[in-house]
């Protein structure tokens, strides 16, 4: 490869932070650093998951959390990791953790203006298979003096300041957004040890004959939703069914490829199995940014997930989320089911 074709004016994460910075004049930095420290989270969890089958990492922590599923060795490491780094930047007055029923009060730093919720390793029972799993996160600013109480957690998804997800796949890949932004994607570059915008500005497309869904839970699913799947099998051209399990990774195709996600609500699980604040909201950022990524995400009464206020902060919903049409043809036949 003659020098002339390498790129040596590659944005980093760091970089676009620091533009984006620059673009707010009234900015203190301090959402900077936060991001700065979700940054070192994802790299470290990235490591992690890497090194996982050669230093022991694999299998049970021996210990359950608050929903009940059983802890992976990774589970705990990747929660230790993300609370380390949430504490230590100063700027997280409160954080929201699956793998913590109670949010963590950061105490020690009562002027901090940002509630950050997570998911640190989302998909988990894909990994000692080596399936791609990842890390949901989404960021509100508090008013000043904010305690951390619940009220400050307990919020929509439209009033997330930033949101989105790591994918720990062959590469770890980053999306992205702040509000009124576009959606990034970021590729972990492993020999600079920096994420780079890879994939700027990312527009889902507006229909694409995929879905994704764990058809294994069929037999408690409401009517709706057996007729919408069965009309995508019976489809002039039938859909193809992609399942990856973890919901980040099912996710990052859709934003790529275009089709659709769910988990419904169904007989058995009424309130959904992915979580409001951590999994759900700012999955609904990404994919509903009005006129970026331009999707949609909705709840299993057709209602816009982003707009859903849970009631408590580890609160479960259904989700249908992916390109327009797609999206779309769920809320016509649900409708039609009145
Ligand atoms: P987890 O947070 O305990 O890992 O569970 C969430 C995961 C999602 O990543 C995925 O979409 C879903 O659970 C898969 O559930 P199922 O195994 O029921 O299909
Ligand atoms: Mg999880």
């Amino acid at each position: 490869v003659g020098s002339e074709r390498i790129n040596t004016d590659i944005v980093t994460l760091t970089r676009y932070l620091n533009e984006e910075q620059t673009k707010h004049k009234e900015a203190t930095g301090d959402f900077t650093l936060l991001c700065h420290a979700l940054q070192f989270s994802f790299k470290s969890i990235a490591y992690y998951i890497r090194r996982a089958s050669l230093i022991n990492l694999g299998g049970l922590a021996g210990s359950s959390n608050v929903t009940g599923d059983d802890q992976k060795k990774l589970d705990v490491i990747g929660n230790d990791v993300f609370i380390a780094a949430m504490r230590s930047s100063g700027r997280v007055r409160v954080l929201v953790s699956e793998e913590e029923e109670e949010a963590l009060v950061f105490d020690e730093y009562p002027e901090a203006r940002y509630a950050v919720m997570c998911d640190p390793i989302d998909g988990s029972s894909n990994l000692d298979a080596g399936v791609s799993v990842g890390t949901i996160f989404g960021v509100f600013k508090l008013p000043i003096g904010a305690k951390g109480t619940k009220e400050d957690l307990l919020k929509p998804g439209t009033e997330l300041v930033a949101a989105g997800f790591t994918m720990y796949g062959a590469s770890a890949q980053l999306v992205m957004t702040m509000r009124g932004g576009a959606v990034n994607g970021f590729t972990m570059d492993n020999a600079l040890g920096e994420f780079i915008l890879t994939h700027p500005d990312m527009r889902i497309p507006k229909k694409r004959a995929i879905y994704s869904c764990n058809e294994g839970n069929s037999k408690y699913w409401e009517e709706p939703v057996l007729e919408w799947v069965n009309s995508l099998k019976q489809a002039e051209k039938p859909y193809s069914a992609r399942y990856i399990g973890s919901m980040v990774a099912d996710a990052y195709r859709t934003l790529l490829y275009g089709g659709i996600f769910a988990y419904p609500a169904d007989k058995k699980s009424t309130k959904g199995k992915l979580r409001i604040l951590y999994e759900c909201a700012p999955m609904a950022m990404v994919f509903e940014n009005d006129w970026v990524a331009g999707g949609q995400a909705v709840n299993s009464k057709m209602q816009r997930m982003i707009e859903v206020v849970p009631e408590h902060i580890h609160d479960r919903s259904g989700i249908f989320m992916g390109s327009y049409d797609e999206v779309q043809k769920v809320i016509d036949i649900h409708k039609k089911h009145g």
